[in-house]
């Protein structure tokens, strides 16, 4: 496989103002007819014209009129060269594919009898030859036609023009997008579906079609997704000036789907996972992300397609703006600055659960790649969630009227453009007026920084100096980092627990004072420090980085109290929580005994029980760092005694505060209809966290409390809780209440998935257990749902049983690595991605290990997806 880089881009040769598209669908050979008209680029300096096409059938093509004969044209390595030709062509171009041998899910394909498609990145390709890159830019109109029977609904990009019958039950549809965009954008639809539908009033007062289509059956599931584009469409505009520029915006729910969604112009298609949720069959999490990803796919229509990326190392120009957007809507949403608080801790809890080990594994990237095999590896963590970070520490520079301005003006630059990363940065500096020179290296390098501070204070002079020094490891290919332009959020604690008053370098400043960390090292003075403080440093997390500061256990006991920044009274519970997990993990290793501290349980205690904080507070405030986390912490990491570590851990909360976690049980009901809102979401939260712990020590209150619980449950949100729970204590009542589980869901497949999911993820579910799950009549390695409900919840999510020492989880990986990759060369990449952390694991381990990778390395026609995430891996 071929490398591609960055500093190769060249503009295109030729430009693209029209695209008219007839398809004659049909799943065994879909007719694909393209006229595209043409010009010479002025900025470029190639000849030729160059189309992208993979797996199709080239029947006809014209130049101007005069068909093409091989010889006028070559195609070598799924690119049609045409050296010469005029400035000004119109190509015609007829095609076949067969979108029912598509199991790849990209490009055009059928899922359930319908037909889908999916573009970005490289998908359009598959459909027809065209300039298949994001910076050509065109109209689109495109004309439909299929059995009417079968397909009764043909939707596609902006406004339906014209609809009308066939000869030979076939009709037709034709849709006209009003807006130039790249090929990736564009999208498909030929099915038997539903919808709900609602007129919309825009802030100009135009009447705006909103459509959320599924199928047949789920009508009852559409309400809270309808609900999330109204509130996301209002947030636009009132955030930041921004209208949806269309007369109809359809949703289309889809079960077969690699991602979780496609902004698509005005024609979103998304995974039915964040589309359908009732109290029956969705979780409070199933909500949220409902919430989030129809937020995120719709914010995509200003940040990626109205203004678009140059070259696919751009991704997080998009991404990372839109991650950063939707992060804010659902923060926004509810409203409170505690509920965003807590908003704001899941995203470090993310952060530290996969980003951190990418950016210090073998595929670490920067978040604008200099590189890549296969341009689907690099939907990452670190595009996404770091580049949302990247945006973020912009707000938290310039403040929130100054990071508006910076879009304001993005938006007057760029509308209809396909630009860099670094315009967006330009705009954000120039419309402040600030200099952002050396913020360009988050984008540049790769890994996380780690900040180290000290801190010293002197009764005589009243100063406290906080020294803020950087660093930042290694990543493949930049052995060398440079500083990091990093904000610092600083408050400093009195002894009472409240904020002392902060001057510094002269400047006053409220509670917290935003530090501007840019060279290795730098001393920090506040002044007027009228007792020895204790610092809270990093507040809201204001920067994607690793802290290092010499707390005593008293100090980050007094955060954990008092700290005024919920993200750090969180942040010191946590570091309270990984040092006794690292200690009791040490002592599981060499078989010694565990202990955990009465001062440990009793901070515990005091944050379950204290009423006037929010119970999704206390929910995540009592939620331990997770295995993977500790493992990171880790030199050589030991799945089983982290395991054995954690789960003591566990147990002793549940043992000691055990009454205190009854009562909190009983006090965090929520009887009544069920509403997914932040409050009622948090109490059972932290009613489930309550029911967790006590049966991590169980006893046969606690085993009666999770049966009911799971009887008598009237949301799934509370069923799933009671389940695993059951699960995880080994009760005798477990199988049981799986069977009935799935008795009660075997046609709602999101709640199968469950099924399959929690079971993947029990400590008590091994490698054998998962095969026989695989054989399983509902199991299919076909649907990517299905598929990482089973497979990456266990590689991922099951880390003591994935890493049994006899090497049996990494045998297994690696078959179905190579199964998925025959069908799906992206979800395999995925799954294939599970083993990125090898070289931490004892001389035993990563033995086994490199032998599953060079078995998957070895097998024959690897899709260059999984052969660059192994190559990477064993380099
Ligand atoms: N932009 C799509 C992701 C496409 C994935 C291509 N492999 C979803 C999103 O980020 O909104
Ligand atoms: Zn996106």
């Amino acid at each position: 496989p071929q490398t591609i880089y960055r500093k190769d881009y060249t503009p295109p040769a030729y430009l693209v103002d029209t695209v008219e598209l007839g398809f004659d669908l049909d799943p065994e050979t879909t007719i694909v007819a393209s006229r595209l008209t043409m010009r010479r680029n002025p900025d470029s300096t190639e000849a030729g014209i160059e189309l992208y096409g993979q797996n199709l059938k080239l029947v006809a093509l014209r130049m101007n009129g005069a068909t093409l004969r091989e010889g006028d044209y070559r195609i070598s390595s799924n690119v049609l060269r045409i050296s010469k030709a005029p400035d000004q062509v119109t190509l015609e171009i007829e095609t076949l594919t067969s979108p029912a041998q598509n199991t790849t899910l990209n490009g055009l394909y059928v899922s359930n009898g319908n037909f889908f498609t999916q573009c970005e990145a490289e998908g359009f390709r598959c459909i027809t030859y065209f300039p298949d890159r994001p910076d050509v830019m065109a109209k689109y109109t495109v004309m439909l036609r299929a059995d009417k029977q079968k397909y009764p609904v043909l939707l596609s990009n902006g406004n339906l023009v014209e609809a009308g019958d066939l000869p030979d039950g076939r009709h037709y549809a034709k849709w006209e997008d009003p807006f130039k965009k790249p090929s990736y954008l564009f999208a498909l639809v030929a099915a038997r579906l539903v919808c709900q539908e609602e007129t919309f009033k825009l802030m100009d007062g135009r009447d705006a079609l909103l459509q959320v289509w599924v199928e047949d059956g789920n009508l009852d599931k559409t309400d809270y997704a309808m609900q999330s584009l109204k509130n996301s469409i209002r947030w636009d505009e009132e955030r930041f000036g921004l209208e949806l520029d269309l007369d109809r915006f359809m949703i289309v729910a889809v079960s077969d789907f690699n991602m979780g969604a496609m902004e698509n112009k005005g024609l979103n298609i998304f995974n039915t996972k964040f589309v359908l949720a009732n109290s029956r069959v969705a979780t409070d999490v199933d909500y949220a992300g409902i919430e989030a990803v129809v937020g995120h796919e719709y914010f995509h229509n200003w940040t990626g397609n109205r203004v678009t990326c140059r070259d696919w190392f751009q991704l997080s120009l998009k991404e990372g703006l839109t991650v950063f957007r939707d992060q804010e809507f659902s923060a926004d949403m509810i409203g409170t600055d505690s509920g965003r608080a807590v908003t704001r801790i899941e995203q470090v809890r993310t952060l530290r659960q996969a980003q951190f080990p990418e950016d210090a594994g073998p595929m670490a990237h920067p978040v604008r790649p200099d590189s890549f095999v296969e341009i689907n590896n690099f939907y990452t963590v670190t595009v996404y969630e770091k580049g949302a970070e990247v945006v973020r520490m912009y707000q938290t520079l310039l403040g929130r009227d100054g990071f508006r301005k910076g879009m304001d003006l993005y938006f007057k630059r760029h509308d209809e453009q396909a630009v860099e990363c670094d315009d967006f940065r330009a705009a954000m500096a120039d419309a402040n007026g600030r200099d952002l020179a050396q913020f360009e290296r988050w984008y540049s390098q790769a890994g996380t920084p780690v900040l180290t501070a000290s801190g010293k204070y002197d009764a005589r002079w009243l100063t406290f100096e906080l020294t803020l020094s950087q660093s930042c490891p290694a990543t493949p290919g930049q052995p060398d980092k440079l500083p990091f332009h990093i904000p610092v959020a600083v408050g400093l604690l009195g002894a009472d627990g409240k904020d002392l008053p902060l001057t510094v370098g002269g400047k006053q400043h409220g509670g917290t004072a935003v530090l501007e960390l840019t060279e290795a090292s730098q001393v920090f003075r506040f002044t007027g420090v009228k007792e020895e403080p204790t610092p809270s440093i990093l507040r809201d997390f204001s920067a994607p980085v690793v802290l290092n500061y010499p707390y005593t256990d008293d100090e980050l006991l007094h955060l954990f109290s008092h700290d005024s920044d919920p993200v750090n009274r969180w942040e010191a519970g946590q570091r309270l929580a990984m040092e006794r997990l690292l200690k009791l993990t040490a002592a599981s290793a060499h078989g010694s005994k565990q202990e955990l501290d009465d001062t440990f349980i009793e901070a515990m205690r005091k944050i379950l029980v204290d009423e006037s904080l929010d119970a999704a507070f206390r929910e995540n405030a009592l939620l331990l760092p997770s295995e993977t986390m500790v493992a990171e912490q880790m030199e050589v990491v030991d799945p089983q005694a982290i395991h054995r570590a954690r789960q003591f851990m566990r147990r002793v909360i549940g043992e000691r505060l055990r009454a205190d976690l009854h009562a909190q049980y009983d006090a965090n009901l929520t009887p009544g209809d069920y509403s997914p809102d932040a409050i009622s979401a948090g109490k059972r939260g932290l009613k489930n966290i309550a029911l967790a712990y006590l049966s991590a020590a169980p006893d046969e209150h606690s085993d009666a409390l999770a049966r009911r619980q799971f009887d008598e449950a009237g949301n799934m949100t509370d069923r799933v809780a009671a389940l695993v729970s059951l699960i995880h204590s080994e009760s005798a009542g477990a199988a049981l209440a799986l069977e009935k589980f799935y008795d009660e869901f075997d046609n709602e497949a999101l709640v199968i998935d469950k099924w399959f999911a929690m079971q993947a993820a029990a400590p008590g579910t091994d490698v054998a257990m998962v095969r026989s799950l695989m054989r399983h009549p509902a199991f299919t390695l076909k649907n990517p749902n299905r598929a990482r409900s089973l497979l990456f919840n266990f590689a991922n999510g099951n880390p003591a049983q994935f890493h049994a020492p006899d090497g049996s989880g990494y045998a297994y990986w690696a078959e179905q690595v190579m199964a998925l990759d025959k069908l799906n060369p992206q979800v395999a990449a995925r799954l294939a991605r599970s083993m990125d952390r090898w070289r931490r694991y004892s001389p035993a381990l990563q033995a086994q290990m490199k032998t599953a990778l060079q078995k998957v390395a070895g097998a024959p026609k690897l899709s260059n997806d999984v052969t660059e995430v192994i190559t990477k891996a064993l380099s």
